[in-house]
């Protein structure tokens, strides 16, 4: 099994429902690592940089808006086929289709307030963690129970 790592916000909406906890726990029950992790606020220019593939898009400009109206939390997971595992944790874009037992369907019942963004491949979780984190901010360490949890 591939160790990946792949970029994770709660997104403004998780931030003022109070589940960043919530998120953080669902990540770690699932026995992956979190090795970085800060809150900030998207700028606009952060914005277009993450969302590139969705700037000329007609819902662009109320993506912006939301991602910016609030602070997001920024994580970076790691783990055996980090991305994959997390977008299942995540669920469907809309919070309405997304399955119960997923933390869109668990929680949200929006297409754009879906609280959480994760990674969609290991090549745009190598581009995004590069817009969110430098190297010195992220900590590589060795969970002792790993053997336990993902073999
Ligand atoms: O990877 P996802 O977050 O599941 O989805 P995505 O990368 O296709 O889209 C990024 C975000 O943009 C998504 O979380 C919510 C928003 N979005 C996507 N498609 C639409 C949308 N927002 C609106 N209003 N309309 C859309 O069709």
């Amino acid at each position: 099994m591939a160790s990946e790592r792949t970029l994770i916000l709660v997104k403004p909406d998780g931030v003022q429902r109070k589940l960043i906890g919530t998120i953080v726990s669902r990540i770690e029950n699932k026995g992956l690592n979190i090795i970085a992790l800060k809150m900030l606020n998207v700028t606009a220019e952060l914005s277009k940089q993450h969302y590139a593939e969705h700037v000329e898009k007609p819902f662009y400009p109320d993506l912006e808006s939301f991602i910016t109206s609030a602070p997001v939390v920024a994580m970076i997971v790691e783990g055996p086929e980090a991305v994959s595992v997390m977008r299942m944790l995540i669920g469907a874009t809309n919070g309405r289709e997304a399955a119960p037992g997923t933390i869109r369907g668990d929680y949200g019942s929006s297409r754009q307030m879906n609280m959480i963004h994760g990674s969609d491949s290991v090549d745009s979780a190598k581009r995004e963690i590069g817009i969110y984190f430098t190297d010195n901010e992220i900590c590589s360490y060795g969970v002792a129970l790993g053997d336990w949890v993902c073999a």
